[in-house]
């Protein structure tokens, strides 16, 4: 099932950790690294000499793949950064927007099934060219008390010195709250299961601090004509389906033998996957669907949502315009999502459950809000003024009409 909301035991327990958390900060996460993540902590934090000590550990194929990723990403993310131009809207009258960085955000870097650096790339670039003040990072310790060696290394690119070895529900809580250790922070980013998630939507309408995105199990969505390359459709259902028992990889056919080949092709690359028990079980709890055309298949598509959808079609250009709901799109046979998830440049951190209809993912945008700022001159005051006081009379609200009127009667004139 696509929207599998939690039940109210794990809404129940994450209320619990948060109010651990809450009240007693610091010595509940110490308590909380041993009991779910089986690691009795003598410090909540690694710090920038252990980083630098764990990243230099890395191989050099690893380290060039990073240095290309974080390259990549850069530069895209670096391309949103905008300007815009103030706005005479009419004489005298000067409005304009500039944007400022959110000052602190945390950070949450999964660390369950799989350890995710490409989320801390994903997450940490765009804080980085934001300008965010404090990013505080939050990874679930390793059996061993550290961080694994690829988030080692994304810290150093990153410049960041203290990654806090905190995960779940209690590194939201932290985030949020605050502890003597960790800064409350305005916003937190990232992806988590489900007592992460339900951590973030508990302190998004209970506290100051914001999130992301409300995040649900990845997906994809391809759509596949005649002019698919099946083995390609599958591999790429497949990476979709490694992530979790709960992903969903959709298909959308235009004929009923691209399914039935596709199928085939699923069963023959699941059996050499490392992770096809969880393979198995996301392509069991997803579908396909069979439709007459590619407008069709696309009129689907945007109905669902989905985060990711791939057009595995010679036609894609054709097809750009009709995408209205989707996070990511991924263009052509030879443009897998592995690309996006990991180093082309675009953010991997994007709307699940269908919330792409009304969602973007992370970018740039996402670490910085806009302020508008306005003038009035003289004689912008002379002809605005009047429009003013007629819509603050037609209110009722006498005294916005006379912060107006006084201003029009001003005789010395400031700037
Ligand atoms: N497909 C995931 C991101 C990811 N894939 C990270 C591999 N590593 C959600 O967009
Ligand atoms: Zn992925």
């Amino acid at each position: 099932m696509r929207n599998a909301d939690a039940d109210n035991s794990i809404t129940e327990q994450v209320e619990q950790i948060i109010s651990m958390v809450k009240s007693r900060g610091d010595e509940a996460l110490f308590e909380l690294a041993e009991r779910f993540d089986g690691v009795k902590l003598d410090q909540l934090f690694i710090g920038q000499e252990e980083i630098i000590g764990i990243a230099s550990t890395i191989g050099t194929e690893q380290k060039a793949a990073i240095d290309t990723a974080f390259k990549n990403i850069s530069a895209f993310h670096r391309s949103q950064f905008q300007q815009e131009k103030p706005v005479e809207t009419m004489p005298g009258v000067t409005c304009w927007r500039e944007a400022r960085a959110i000052e602190r955000v945390g950070l949450y870097i999964p660390g369950g099934s799989a350890v995710l650096p490409s989320t801390f790339l994903m997450l940490g670039i765009p804080a980085r060219i934001a300008g965010c003040q404090d990013i505080v990072v939050c990874s679930p310790p390793q059996k061993d008390g550290r961080v694994n060696v690829y988030l080692a290394y994304v810290a150093v690119l990153l410049q960041i010195n203290r990654i806090f070895l905190v995960g779940g529900a209690q590194a939201v809580a932290a985030m949020a709250y605050g502890t003597a250790s960790i800064a409350k922070t305005d916003k937190i980013f990232g992806p988590g299961n489900q007592y992460v998630t339900k951590a973030k939507t508990i302190i998004q309408s209970s506290t100051q601090t914001a999130i992301d995105m409300p995040a649900g199990p990845s997906e994809v969505l391809v759509i596949a004509d005649e002019q698919a390359n099946i083995e390609f459709v599958a591999a790429d259902l497949l990476a979709q389906a490694e992530h979790g028992p709960d992903s969903q990889a959709i298909l959308v056919a235009t004929s009923q033998s691209i399914i039935d080949q596709t199928n085939l092709a699923l069963e023959r690359q699941m059996q050499v996957l490392p992770r096809s028990k969880i393979a198995y079980q996301a392509i069991h709890n997803s579908y396909a669907v069979l439709t007459t055309d590619l407008n069709e298949a696309i009129a689907f598509s945007n109905l669902y949502a989905p985060e990711h959808l791939i057009l595995a079609t010679r036609d894609w250009k054709a097809l750009i315009p009709a995408v209205k709901n989707a996070g990511s799109v991924f263009l052509g046979n030879l443009t897998p999502e592995s690309a996006g998830d990991y180093a082309s440049g675009t953010n991997h951190t994007l709307p699940t459950s269908a919330y792409a209809r009304s969602f973007s993912g992370v970018s740039l945008d996402s670490f910085i809000k806009k302020i508008t700022f306005q003038h009035i001159s003289p004689e912008g005051i002379q002809h605005i003024g009047h429009t003013v006081e007629v819509l603050a009379e037609l209110e009722g609200l006498q005294g916005h009409k006379n912060a107006m009127t006084l201003r029009m009667n001003q005789e010395d004139k400031p700037a």
